[in-house]
């Protein structure tokens, strides 16, 4: 836990708490992966204290089965993330779970329901404008294992580090008698790769919606938020819990759009956006 956690949370829970929750008509969240010591179950769990919606999608690796098998990672931040999705569930709230590839195990428990929760493979959601959008983790469309995602983020000052360990590399292996061989060529490459794979990606779910005649789709899995028109197809990535902190919203009027925790959790300390916000809280 960072150090600054224990603030905002103390912050968080004196008083601002209290004030009534931002309310939406959907919510959309994936890729928490709890379990995970990249997971930011505090973050979240402020992030739902926060909101209410008639709907909450879980659209996928909620729960980290993968790291289950090896190193688990569990605190109390993790069960008041579940006790606060049970407790909105019971409450009335419509809590759909699309399993994703983390969690895959929980796809043998499709179309049943639990604690209030429904189990979904994926399904058709239509927003308030009456737009249909496929709603699915998207994992099935990942050709590629996306290993070398994290270098589509490395900055200059890295690529510039990266120069310099090439420079001393092949003077070592020009000694060693190996012909030259360049670190950053190859790894530009493996940036370009998971750039286009990204790309290759968003393309592919905007298609299948497309071919079932849908306005959109909205997923998660590859962590990176978005909301795009792909050829007429609006396309909606979730995001993630682990680094960007974002959950797709719907408002009444049926208005897509992307917040952060940021957004959500930051709005209890400044006040001026309030305004911007009017059509999405609650009247009373
Ligand atoms: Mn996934």
């Amino acid at each position: 836990m960072k150090p600054h956690d224990s603030f905002l949370t103390r912050d968080f829970f004196k008083g601002e708490a209290r004030r009534e929750p931002l309310r939406f008509r959907t919510i959309w969240i994936s890729d928490v992966h709890m379990g995970t010591t990249g997971c930011q179950a505090q973050r979240l769990l402020e992030f739902l204290r926060r909101t209410e919606s008639d709907t909450l999608y879980l659209v996928g690796d909620i729960i980290d089965g993968w790291q289950l098998k090896r190193r688990w990672y569990w605190d109390q931040a993790h069960n008041n993330l579940i006790q606060t999705v049970l407790k909105k569930a019971k409450k009335g709230t419509r809590v759909i779970f699309v399993p994703g590839n983390h969690d895959e195990a929980v796809r043998q428990f499709i179309d049943l329901d639990f604690g209030g929760i429904r189990v979904r493979d994926e399904l058709v959601h239509t927003t308030a404008q009456g737009k249909r959008m496929l709603v699915l983790h998207g994992d099935r469309f990942d050709g590629v294992i996306a290993c070398a995602k994290w270098l589509a983020y490395v900055g200059d000052n890295l690529y510039t580090l990266i120069l310099k360990w090439n420079q001393w590399l092949n003077s070592w292996r020009a000694r060693a008698g190996l012909p030259y061989w360049s670190l950053s060529q190859y790894l530009k490459l493996k940036v370009k790769n998971a750039v286009s794979y990204i790309t290759s990606f968003e393309t592919a779910l905007a298609d299948e919606a497309r071919r079932r005649g849908l306005d959109g789709v909205i997923c998660g899995h590859i962590h990176k938020p978005e909301i795009r028109d792909i050829d007429g197809i609006l396309y909606c990535n979730d995001g993630d819990w682990v680094e960007s902190l974002s959950a797709l919203v719907e408002d009444r009027a049926g208005a897509l759009r992307l917040v952060t925790w940021q957004d959500i959790v930051g709005s209890t300390v400044s006040h001026h956006h309030e305004e911007a916000d009017e059509p999405c809280v609650s009247p009373s």
